[in-house]
């Protein structure tokens, strides 16, 4: 009753809240969203939308409507750089894997799952914000580099409404532990954006002193807790172990739930490294060692759901950033390409969903689902709202992670981006490559090319099919337009672009 009588004071407070937010933007920027989007725009849409990001706020808290029994818990393991092919579940006979054997035989893998950029930055911005990575302007750093590094200007737009903050809205508690590379100056911390704790490498880490020769490129790789570099250059041998007990130390603290914790691992990222347990023992080097460690980090963690009881109440999606870094161990059998590339094995990777008694044991779908697609989704099954005052490119996939007999993808088309570039467009079983990156950073630009492949019957990519089947060439180019009219290509702008956080000036988290 109380939760009924806050519900519909807070919708009547937000209704006025969200008049007046989008009146001082409208006043501030005009049709802002028309314009391309340069840096004086950016700030000036910063400000524009803080009104409204707070009656925002306030709606999403008012779909308190879902009581807590009913709300499931989220946990979401996001590996860096782990190929489609690492896993049992997925192929692999190299690494021991059977924590993900088991979580996949009591769950749902799902075979077409989409990243929306073969590398870090990026990718990680379509999860928080269920939005592609050109929309919310992280395609790219300011510096025309492929993801941020230590001491960029740029970072996740704080005006964003991320997936942390839609569900802190109907009271989750929130945690992120691990990699985060959404911007590591204060206003763009996991602590800015929805998490209420954070503990962590905030970016990749060969950015330290470890793994570079000097003189150093970097400043030392920090560790953080909240806001705080508790350390530098840590140990990363314990790295893969450390956050794991932080995250089973909050599931335990917040098993009356909901909650949803946020476990980016830094591993398999090179340098790979591993506790002692797992260094030297797989048959894959350093690696699969590494691989073989985030197997048993999530074998803890669904021991831990078990032995608190909370394991029916609980989702977890296992997955990766990006595709395998190909020429560090990893592998995206049978896909082609890796990380870096918009090939399928850049853009593609293993899924796994498990919610026992919700996500149907031992299954598989191969519709086209994409890591936008989990905000909606986790918003429809929290009783949340997704922001009404923005496109978000993602669509509520309920039906594909726990019907029986799923209804099709959603999706009528899939993107493939790298940086600016749009490279190319999925639609069913057909891919076409417009585009494809040539040289290497900074000048790293797409060349035009025209090449179709039916990827069900030519997973790998091998066969150009483009002149037998012109009529799919045309429906894909159209479908190419509407992206580039929508969210823009290389120096062209698109009409739905938003920007990212920018400060004025920058300072890294730890000094030389
Ligand atoms: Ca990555």
């Amino acid at each position: 009753m109380a939760v009924g009588i806050l519900s519909i004071s807070l919708v009547l407070a937000t209704g006025l809240l969200w008049y007046v937010g989008l009146r001082c933007r409208a006043r501030a920027t005009g049709q802002a969203s028309e314009q391309p989007v340069g840096l004086s725009d950016r700030r000036q849409a910063r400000l524009s939308i803080r009104m409204s990001k707070f009656a925002l706020a306030l709606a999403l808290c008012s779909s308190v409507v879902v009581s807590a029994a009913d709300t499931p818990n989220f946990i979401v393991i996001f590996v860096d750089d782990l190929g489609y092919a690492d896993i049992g579940p997925f192929g692999s006979k190299l690494h021991r894997t059977p924590n993900l054997d088991k979580m996949a035989a009591e769950g749902r893998k799902l075979t077409s799952f989409y990243v929306t950029a073969p590398v870090c930055t990026p990718s990680r911005s379509s999860l928080m914000t269920g939005s592609y990575p050109r929309r919310v302007g992280l395609d790219e750093s300011e510096k025309g580099q492929w993801v941020l590094f230590p001491g960029n200007q740029e970072g996740l737009n704080p005006d964003e409404i991320t997936l942390a903050e839609t569900l802190k809205a109907v009271g989750y508690k929130t945690a992120c532990v691990g990699k985060w590379h959404l911007g590591d100056q204060l206003p763009f911390l996991p602590t800015r954006h929805g998490f209420d704790s954070y503990f962590g490498i905030p970016y990749s880490n060969d950015m330290g002193h470890d793994s570079r020769k000097q003189p150093y490129r970097y400043p030392p790789l920090p560790l953080l807790r909240g806001e705080e570099v508790i350390e530098e250059e840590p140990d990363q041998r314990l790295i893969t172990k450390r956050y794991t007990e932080e995250a089973l130390e909050f599931i335990e603290e917040n098993k009356e739930g909901p909650f949803f914790l946020y476990l980016p691992h830094t591993m398999p990222h090179w340098p790979q490294y591993s506790s002692e347990r797992f260094a030297g023992k797989s048959k894959n080097g350093a690696w699969g060692d590494s691989v073989e460690e985030i197997d048993w980090s999530t074998g803890q963690i669904l021991a831990k759901l078990d032995e608190l009881g909370i394991d029916d109440n609980t989702m977890v999606v296992f997955t990766s950033d990006n595709g395998g870094a190909v020429q560090h161990g990893a592998s995206n059998a049978p896909l082609r390409g890796g990380k870096g590339t918009t090939w399928e094995g850049g853009h593609r990777v293993c899924f796994v969903v498990r919610w026992p008694g919700r996500v149907p044991a031992g299954t598989t779908t191969d519709e086209v689902a994409i890591s936008v697609d989990i905000l909606p989704t986790f918003a429809a099954l929290a009783g949340a709202s997704v922001p009404p005052d923005r496109v978000i490119d993602g669509k509520d996939i309920r039906t594909l992670l726990l019907d029986d007999q799923p209804e099709p993808s959603p999706h009528v088309a899939y993107y493939y981006y790298f940086m600016s570039h749009l490279n190319g467009v999925r639609s069913g079983r057909w891919k076409l490559h417009v585009a494809r990156k040539g040289g290497r950073y900074p000048d790293y630009e797409s060349n035009p090319v025209l090449e179709l492949y039916d990827l069900e019957t030519d997973i790998g990519e091998e066969r150009n099919v483009a002149e037998k089947f012109p009529q799919v060439v045309e429906r894909l180019q159209a479908l190419a337009e509407v992206a580039r009219r929508d969210l823009g290509d290389g120096k062209r702008a698109g009409k739905n672009q938003r920007p990212p956080g920018m400060v004025d000036m920058s300072v890294t988290l730890t000094s030389n």
